[in-house]
C-alpha cells in the first residue's frame, strides 16, 4: 500500500545528491552528477554529499578512506560548487543517514530490491559473496534523500530505478504510519546531456570508475595528454559522422562522443552535428580533445591546489556537516516519534 497521491508534501524544495569516494572521478560523473550539482546550487537550498558509506559495500582500504573523501571534496569545490550556497560533507559525519536507512530496512520490501539492476551488476555471478550492505545500498540512497525532505535529485541515468524506490518508500512510509504528506515524493532530475556517458572503449557500456581499462574514461585529474590519447584511441566506426542526430542510431560509439561534446560545449547532438556531419573521426577527435581540455583541464588543476591544503578541505566539510546536521537531526527525531520510539 502506498500513500494517497492527492496528499502532497508542503515543505521547501532541497536539492540533495552525491558521489562515492570510490575511485578517481570521471567525465561521467563530472557530467550526469558534478555539473548539474552546480547548476542547482543557485536554485534550490542544496545538500551535495560525499558517500563513503555507499562507498565501504565493497572494500576501502581505510588508510585511504579521508584521503579519498577529501578528494571527491576538491572535485566538489573544483568544478564550482560554493560552501557558502551548497552544504558539502561527509554522509558519515551524520548519522541521520544510517539511523533512518535502518527504519527504511524495515519499511522496504525483499521483492522491490530483488529488482534492482545495479545491484546484479556490481554483485556480478557471486552475488552471495557480496556484502549485505551493497544489496541493501538503494535503501541507504532513499534515507540520505529523505533525512533532508529533498524534493529533487540530480543523478545520471542509472540511478533511475533507485529514484523510483525511494519514492516508494516514502510512499509507504506515509500510508503505514499515516504520517501524509511527511516525506515528498523526490523527482530524478536525471533529463539533459551527460545523463549517461559510454565507456570510450564500448559504447554499450556505461563509463565508470570500476572499469578496468582506464582507456574506457577520462579521469578529472588526467593532463592534457591523457584527454587526447584517450579521446583518439576512443573506439568508432569507419563511417563519417551523419548529418543529422537520427543517423546516430546503431551507431553508440559515435552517438557517445557527439554527446559528450554536446554536453561539454553546452550544445544539442543536433547543433554539433551542423557542424560535424560528413566529417570523419580525424576531424572530429581532435576537436573533442580540445573541448574537453578545455573544460576538464582546469578543474584537474583546481583540484591539485586544493589537495594541498586539506586542512582547509576539512574546515569546508565540518562546516558543512554542521549544516546538513540542523536540517537532519530534526527530520529524524520527528520520524522516530513518527515511529513510536522510547523517548521521541
Ligand atoms: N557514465 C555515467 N554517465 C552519467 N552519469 C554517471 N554517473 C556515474 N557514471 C555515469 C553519475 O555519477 C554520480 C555518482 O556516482 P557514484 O560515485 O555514486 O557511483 P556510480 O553511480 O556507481 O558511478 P561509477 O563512477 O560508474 O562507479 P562504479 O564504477 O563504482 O559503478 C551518480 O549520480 C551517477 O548517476
Amino acid at each position: 500500500m502506498t500513500e494517497d497521491p492527492t496528499v502532497t508534501y508542503q515543505g521547501p524544495e532541497r536539492v540533495l545528491s552525491g558521489v562515492q569516494p570510490s575511485g578517481d572521478l570521471h567525465l561521467g560523473n563530472y557530467l550526469g552528477a558534478l555539473k548539474k550539482f552546480v547548476d542547482l546550487q543557485h536554485r534550490y537550498e542544496t545538500f551535495i554529499f560525499v558517500a563513503d558509506l555507499h562507498a565501504i559495500t565493497v572494500w576501502q582500504d581505510p588508510k585511504l578512506l579521508a584521503a579519498q573523501t577529501r578528494e571527491i571534496a576538491a572535485a566538489y569545490l573544483a568544478s564550482g560548487l560554493d560552501p557558502q550556497k551548497a552544504a558539502i560533507f561527509p554522509q558519515s559525519a551524520v548519522t541521520a543517514h544510517a539511523e533512518l536507512a535502518w527504519i527504511f530496512n524495515c519499511v522496504a520490501r525483499l521483492g522491490w530490491l530483488d529488482r534492482m539492476t545495479q545491484f546484479k551488476d556490481k554483485a556480478g555471478k557471486h552475488k552471495e559473496r557480496a556484502s549485505v550492505g551493497l544489496y541493501t545500498y538503494p535503501v541507504l540512497q532513499a534515507a540520505d534523500i529523505l533525512v533532508y525532505k529533498a524534493t529533487h535529485v540530480p543523478v545520471g541515468e542509472d540511478q533511475k530505478q533507485h529514484l523510483e524506490l525511494t519514492r516508494d518508500i516514502a510512499g509507504k512510509f506515509n500510508h503505514d504510519f499515516d504520517a501524509p504528506g511527511f516525506f515528498p515524493l523526490t523527482e530524478p532530475l536525471i533529463q539533459g546531456p551527460g545523463a549517461r556517458i559510454m565507456s570510450l572503449r564500448d559504447g554499450q557500456a556505461k563509463m565508470s570508475k570500476s572499469d578496468p581499462s582506464e582507456q574506457s574514461r577520462i579521469n578529472l585529474l588526467d593532463d592534457a595528454d591523457a584527454i587526447a590519447q584517450k579521446i583518439r584511441r576512443a573506439k568508432t566506426d569507419p563511417e563519417p559522422l551523419p548529418e543529422a542526430v537520427e543517423g546516430l542510431a546503431g551507431r553508440p560509439e559515435a552517438d557517445n562522443l557527439v554527446g559528450i561534446y554536446g554536453a561539454l560545449a553546452n550544445r544539442t547532438k543536433a547543433e554539433v552535428l551542423a557542424d560535424f556531419g560528413g566529417k570523419g573521426f580525424g576531424v572530429f577527435k581532435p576537436a573533442l580533445a580540445d573541448v574537453a581540455v578545455e573544460v576538464l583541464v582546469p578543474i584537474g588543476q583546481r583540484m591539485r591546489q586544493l589537495l594541498t591544503d586539506p586542512a582547509e578541505l576539512d574546515r569546508i566539510l565540518e562546516s558543512g556537516a554542521d549544516r546538513a546536521r540542523a536540517v537532519a537531526d530534526p527530520v529524524i527525531a520527528e520520524t522516530k516519534r513518527i515511529v513510536g520510539f522510547w523517548g521521541a
